[in-house]
C-alpha cells in the first residue's frame, strides 16, 4: 500500500503520506493518452467513464470530483495504489544501469487502465508518434463517446465496442487513425461478435495472453505487450519500440541487436517486473532524447 490515510471531504478524497507517486512521471511516461496537465500542473484525465482531476500538494495526493465508493471500487486499483513501488524500485535498482532510469523516473506507477480502450489505442500506436496518437483517441472520444460536464467544460468517455460498432471505415480514416482503421474495425467487431474475449485474454498466463492479444489484425509483440501491460496486469511484458531500445542499447547491448532479441534479453534479466523495468527505461529514454551512434 503506498499511501498512509484516508479522508473523503464533498467532492474529494485525500490520501495522506503517498509514495512513489508523481503526476509527470505517471502521465506522461507513455501509458496513456488522456490526461492532460493543466496550468496549475494538476491532471485532469478520463477514465471508467468518469472525468476525475489530480492533484500533488507535498506528501499528500488530492483527487477531485469523486468519493470514497468510487476510490475504493476504481480509482484505488487504476493507481495501483495497493502496490508497493519501494520494493520494486529496491530491487531493479540492485542493477546499478537500470538503477539511473528509475531514480529518474521515481513517481512512476503502472495505471490499470481498461483493456477496450487499449487495444483502440494501442493499434493506433503502431508506427505513429505519441501526439498524433492522443489526437486520434480524443476525435474517437469526441465522436462516440458520452459527454461529461466539470468545472464548466465538457469531456468525453471513451466508447463501448458497441458504440463503435456503427462506425465505418472511411469515418473511422477520418479521425486521425490512418492505415490503422481497419485493423480498428476489426477489433471492434471482433469484441463486439465476442469472437475473441478481452476478458478471457486477461485471464490468460502471460505467454497465453500475449499470443491471444496477437490473434487481433493490427496487434504485433510489441502492441501486444503494451496491452498486457497497461490494461490486464500482465508484468512480465517487455514492449520494445525504438525508446526502449535506444534505451537498452545505451544501457547494455550492441547496437545491431533485433527486436525479439532485446525482448528476449529484457524478460530474462527482469523477470516478473519487465513490465516496470520497461516503463523506467522509455520514459528515461524519452525524456533524455537518447540517442546511440
Ligand atoms: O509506454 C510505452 N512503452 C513502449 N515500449 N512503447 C510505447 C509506450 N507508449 C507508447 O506510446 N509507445 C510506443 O512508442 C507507441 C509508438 O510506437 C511509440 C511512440 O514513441
Amino acid at each position: 500500500m503506498d499511501f498512509k490515510e484516508l479522508i473523503e471531504e464533498e467532492g474529494k478524497v485525500i490520501l495522506k503520506g503517498v509514495t512513489s507517486f508523481e503526476l509527470p512521471h505517471i502521465f506522461d511516461c507513455g501509458q496513456c493518452f488522456r490526461w492532460h496537465r493543466q496550468s496549475n500542473d494538476n491532471y485532469i484525465g478520463v477514465a471508467f467513464g468518469k472525468v476525475i482531476e489530480v492533484e500533488k500538494c507535498d506528501k499528500d495526493v488530492i483527487l477531485h470530483n469523486t468519493n470514497l465508493e468510487d476510490f475504493n471500487s476504481i480509482w484505488c486499483d487504476y493507481f495501483d495504489l495497493r502496490r508497493n513501488y519501494s520494493d520494486i524500485k529496491e530491487e531493479l535498482g540492485k542493477d546499478p544501469l537500470l538503477k539511473k532510469a528509475v531514480d529518474f523516473g521515481y513517481g512512476i506507477r503502472l495505471l490499470q487502465q481498461e483493456p477496450f480502450e487499449i487495444l483502440i489505442s494501442f493499434i493506433t500506436s503502431a508506427n505513429n508518434r505519441i501526439p498524433m496518437i492522443k489526437r486520434a483517441i480524443e476525435n474517437i472520444s469526441k465522436t462516440y463517446g458520452n459527454q461529461l460536464e466539470y468545472n464548466g467544460k465538457t469531456y468525453y468517455t471513451f466508447p463501448t465496442p458497441e458504440a463503435l460498432e456503427k462506425a465505418t471505415m472511411e469515418e473511422i480514416e477520418a479521425l486521425g487513425v490512418g492505415f490503422r482503421a481497419k485493423y480498428i474495425i476489426d477489433g471492434i467487431k471482433s469484441v463486439v461478435e465476442g469472437t475473441r474475449s478481452l476478458e478471457h485474454i486477461k485471464s490468460l498466463s502471460d505467454d497465453d495472453c500475449h499470443e491471444g492479444l496477437k490473434g487481433f489484425n493490427g496487434v504485433g509483440p510489441k502492441v501486444s505487450d503494451c496491452i498486457m501491460l497497461f490494461s490486464m496486469q500482465k508484468y512480465s511484458a517487455f514492449p520494445v519500440d525504438v525508446w526502449v531500445k535506444r534505451a537498452m542499447q545505451f544501457f547494455y547491448l550492441a547496437p545491431d541487436v533485433s527486436l525479439p532479441k532485446i525482448r528476449a534479453f529484457g524478460r530474462e534479466k527482469f523477470g516478473e517486473l519487465s513490465g516496470f523495468a520497461q516503463q523506467y527505461l522509455f520514459y528515461y529514454a524519452r525524456e533524455n532524447n537518447i540517442k546511440i551512434d
